[in-house]
């Protein structure tokens, strides 16, 4: 049985005044017992959430390719984001591997790091509509998370978690169905159960791409859905809590 995750990825949002209001209506919330709960922040609020939120982890959007500390400018590092905090950090966000030009390599060199730091990765895998228009979307995401294990080893799955976004629900109002949204993660855990079917069987793959408080049900409600990773809707602390109940 696998303990449901809903994160909110806060990407380049919010003011000082913006983050205090929103992390205040964050701690005032009820939220479910047997659901896990994560923020990401942009970086300079991770401090702040930090000391404001109990019972809901803080996670970076994204860390640096080596951990510890050096000359690398407007890096930061995930031994830096540990001692902000942190307990977890994205990585391969689409909007990174898009914007920023992160290729595979890059985005296992951060999964390494930021175990190696001691932060739970979150990696971000999905396919754009051209690649699912020409029925390639399996195989994207496959490449990728194998792109990941490649560097990793699969035992590095047992201390990370999935997140399946695919590239055109990603901030557009579209949203997969749970039904395609199922055939993914479930084709998902089957490239890891090649490797471990004990990992395969406890792995979290997240759901993201427009998640909002009146879908989050019927995609959680599906089998090899273990929560949400949520944008937009992330950053109303109402829905965002509405969205956390629907995974309970
Ligand atoms: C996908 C998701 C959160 P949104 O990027 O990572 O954003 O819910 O706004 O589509």
């Amino acid at each position: 049985m696998r303990r449901p995750l809903v994160a909110g990825n806060w990407k380049m949002n919010g003011s000082m005044q913006e983050v205090s209001v929103l992390l205040n209506a964050l701690a005032a919330l009820e939220l479910p017992g047997d659901v896990d709960v994560a923020v990401f922040p942009g970086m300079l609020y991770l401090a702040q959430a930090g000391s404001t939120l109990k019972g809901i982890a803080v996670g970076a959007q994204d860390c640096a390719v080596s951990a510890g500390f050096g000359a690398m400018t407007g890096e930061t590092s995930a031994t830096q984001l540990k001692d902000a905090g942190c307990s977890m950090v994205l990585v391969g966000h689409s909007e990174r591997r898009e914007l920023q030009c992160e290729s595979d390599d890059t985005v296992a060199g951060k999964f390494v790091a930021a175990q190696s730091a001691g932060l739970v990765p979150v990696l971000c895998v999905g396919e754009t509509l051209q690649q699912r228009e020409q029925g390639r979307a399996i195989e994207t995401v496959t490449e990728q998370v194998e792109a990941v294990i490649r560097v990793a080893g699969i035992d590095a799955f047992a201390d990370a978690v999935l997140a399946y976004e695919p590239v055109w629900a990603i901030g557009t109002g579209l949203t997969a169905t749970p039904e395609q949204a199922q055939q993914v993660h479930e084709a998902l855990r089957g490239v890891i159960a090649c490797h471990s079917a004990g990992i395969a069987q406890g792995l979290r793959i997240l759901y993201g791409g427009s998640v909002k408080a009146d879908n989050a049900t019927e995609l959680f409600a599906q089998e090899d859905i273990d929560g949400g990773l949520v944008g937009g809707a992330s950053l109303d602390a109402e829905e965002f809590g509405a969205i956390c109940r629907a995974a309970g």
